[in-house]
């Protein structure tokens, strides 16, 4: 008597739950760490690998940004904090303070690390592109300046850096070919063999070397849109993997606008970079830094209002991305997509590139609350109920 009124009790207690379960959840705007919301990780599990752009500032355990983003990524990398200016501001002077509790992050919550970037144009000590007797340096000591910085910072992650962005936007805008850069200026084409990819050949030979096992990685933007460019660096990367440059995958940032490009423009780039694999059978393509921007490239307009009906295109616009990532990942084109940041609230298209611009272009918004975008990422169907909740 006492088991069938224990189990009757049981019964009553759980059914609501199971019934609760198979409804969904009670609302489609809940904050992004709520445990009735699914964890993009868990939903992309079979697919690949879903990360976010952090600054390790951010990280306070028990914040609503430490809740989300151990819920959501198992990819993690800084935003800014590992670029060369920061860890290499002088000669000889090497500060690993955030880098060391990224990492540390990283580990104690068991997702892979990205490490943004060795050799860049921007955001680099500018004392490397100096010579020790005045005067421009030499191909020779900016060289000697690379492999230091590669193999002490890389050397230092061992292992525990699973992913490097080994060579960052290096090629042109405007005119074809290479970024005119300090590196390109000053090592040119030391080989003689008609193209100066020399500084890029150079930088993942050391990578290699420092992290035998890291993925190493080149990444730009643009390359979803501008078939120039593309055709540019799918030329580079091909002319340097038939020449044996150990590369082990083509990063497409994706800074995209709401609507630009068409996701079969954004496809054919990861398939043209992926058919590289023809030449290394591990070759990869990452989406590196996805964010949407609300506003088309040319738009000066520092607000816009999210009407339902522009929450829907952006939810529709996420939707198609994520189900063409899918698509890509079972062909085995694509391992891994981060987006540039985690919420609204902090994002570099705020001001950029009109100053005193609002943008929104990532999944959560400022207060920390699941958008119809990212319930759209979940499963298209739920589009319609996610913006009926926002009223
Ligand atoms: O998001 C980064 C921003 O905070 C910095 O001011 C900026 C400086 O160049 O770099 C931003 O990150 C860039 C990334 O490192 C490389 N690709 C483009 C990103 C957005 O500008």
């Amino acid at each position: 008597m006492r088991i069938t009124v224990m189990l009757l009790a049981m019964l009553l207690f759980f059914l609501p739950l199971c019934a609760r379960a198979e409804e969904g959840p009670s609302s489609y705007h809940l904050p992004a760490y709520d445990d009735q919301v699914p964890s993009l990780r868990e939903a992309y599990a079979d697919f690949f690998k879903v990360g976010a752009a952090i600054n390790t500032f951010q990280l306070q355990e028990g914040s609503d940004f430490y809740k989300t983003v151990i819920k959501h990524y198992n990819v993690f990398v800084t935003e800014n904090e590992m670029k060369p200016q920061y860890i290499n501001p002088s000669k000889g002077t090497f500060s690993f303070d955030a880098p060391d509790r990224f990492v540390a992050f990283g580990e104690s919550v068991g997702a892979s690390l990205r490490g943004h970037t060795l050799v860049w144009h921007n955001q680099v000590p500018q004392w490397w592109f100096k010579g020790e007797n005045g005067g421009t340096a030499t191909s020779e000591e900016l060289l000697a300046r690379m492999e230091e910085y590669i193999s002490t910072v890389m050397g230092r992650y061992k292992g525990r850096i699973h992913t490097w962005d080994v060579v960052n936007e290096a090629i042109s805008d405007g005119s074809s070919g290479l970024r005119d850069s300090d590196w390109v200026r000053i090592i040119g084409d030391l080989d003689g063999d008609g193209n100066a990819y020399d500084f890029m050949e150079y930088a993942f030979r050391y990578a290699r070397e420092a992290d035998p096992d890291a993925q190493l990685i080149i990444n730009d933007y643009s390359l979803e849109s501008d078939s120039r460019k593309l055709n540019d660096f799918y030329t580079a990367v091909r002319t340097m993997l038939e020449k044996g440059v150990p590369i082990d995958g083509a990063g497409i940032q994706a800074h995209v606008s709401l609507g630009y490009p068409s996701i079969a423009t954004f496809e054919q780039a990861i398939e043209k970079l992926a058919s590289l694999k023809e030449l290394n059978p591990s070759f990869t393509v990452q989406i590196t830094e996805l964010d949407v921007s609300l506003f088309a490239w040319n738009d000066q307009s520092k607000t816009k209002e999210m009407t339902p009906e522009l929450q829907q295109k952006f939810a529709e616009y996420y939707a198609d991305l994520f189900t063409m990532f899918k698509r890509q990942a079972e062909k085995g084109n694509l391992d891994m997509v981060v987006t540039w940041g985690v919420f609204d609230g902090s994002s570099w298209l705020d001001g950029f590139p009109v100053s005193g611009r609002t943008n929104a272009p990532l999944l959560f918004d400022r207060s920390f609350m699941t958008k119809p975008a990212f319930w759209g990422v979940i499963d298209p169907a739920l589009i319609p109920e996610a913006i009926a909740a926002l009223e």
